[in-house]
């Protein structure tokens, strides 16, 4: 049974807005894991095996946010350090999957080997397991900005409105949220000028998905989307919350974004002919990162028939149709 639909978050209704806030506020940020949570188990078992240490806490009192201990350079015991942690908001575990999963190599030697979830073939995947894992805590959908059609962070989203509805619970980060911009053609790093120019660049890019140079490698895919269709997003919103991929998923805007470039591979894959889905024989053999998933098993939207979204394209001329 389909348990979340993704819609376009400019069709939300005001229940379900509530529902996410409301979702979002008792089951990510108030909602702790305690030590004998298997998921924190599983937590720390893959930061001590990347060597690096859990963050704990975000400390916001000076001009920047900080992470504790300093990711980077910490110098204790990283397994004490890790072992030691008996409890740890979802929002925290959440962003430390995502941020641990950052720890390894880009290209392994060993084909199987865990490789990083960015910048390699399994970001497609992993942000999908990712999304999906984010929606088991919440307990409903993450809808997704579809910002193709709408450039604007979605008006329930803007920190102005987030602020009122998240009360910080267990984390730090909400006192100090904040964004350069709310536009993608708007702020220090918009990506267009216009909306017009916007669109044509993404048209291009959707596009450029189906050029016989691309449609039957996933890696190509997957790169491509990467970098053309969701860095630039993250670039264009910035600030602390969207520019640094340690604090990204503090933003309960990350997830709206990659819900639609989750939605952009799933419009892609859905409108391929069963030929020109066989052709695609390169999708990565990689164990991810925390999810016991490979690429090839999640290429189907479905996972184990729990998602959908609405709007799914059928046709590869269009590149949105909510
Ligand atoms: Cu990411």
């Amino acid at each position: 049974m389909i348990k979340y639909v993704r819609r376009d978050a400019e069709t939300l209704s005001d229940d379900q807005w509530n529902e996410f806030f409301t979702n979002y506020n008792n089951n990510i940020i108030k909602a702790k894991l305690d030590d004998t949570h298997p998921k924190l188990i599983q937590l720390k078992a893959l930061a001590n095996e990347a060597g690096r240490p859990i963050v704990t806490d975000f400390d916001i009192t000076g001009p920047r946010i900080v992470v504790t201990p300093n990711f980077r350079t910490f110098a204790g015991d990283v397994q004490a350090h890790n072992n030691a942690i008996t409890e740890m908001p979802v929002l925290d575990y959440l962003v430390n999957i995502h941020y641990i999963g950052m720890m390894f190599p880009n290209n392994p030697a060993d084909g199987t080997a865990k490789k990083q979830n960015h910048l390699t073939n399994i970001f497609l995947p992993w942000h999908r397991m990712f999304l999906l894992e984010f929606e088991e805590f919440l307990g409903s959908p993450s809808h997704y900005w579809n910002w193709y059609d709408n450039q604007e962070v979605p008006e329930k989203m803007k920190v102005a409105n987030i602020k009122d509805v998240i009360k910080d619970g267990n984390t730090k980060f909400y006192k100090d949220l904040n964004r350069t911009s709310e536009s993608i053609i708007d702020g220090p790093s918009k990506i267009t000028n216009t909306k017009a120019e916007f669109k044509e660049l993404f048209t291009n890019a959707w596009k450029s998905l189906y050029d016989s140079s691309n449609i039957d490698s996933f890696t190509k895919i997957s790169q491509h989307i990467e970098s053309a269709l969701h860095n630039n997003m993250h670039n264009a919103i910035s600030g602390d919350s969207m520019s640094n991929p340690i604090f990204s998923p503090h933003d309960p805007i990350f997830w709206f974004h990659h819900s639609f470039v989750d939605k952009i591979w799933a419009d892609f894959y859905n409108t391929l002919s069963d030929d020109e889905k066989t052709a695609i024989t390169d999708y990565p053999d990689n164990e991810m990162p925390f999810f016991n998933k490979k690429a090839k098993d999640i290429k189907d939207i479905k996972i184990d028939q729990k998602i959908s979204y609405q709007g799914l394209l059928k046709d590869r001329s269009l590149v949105s149709n909510p």
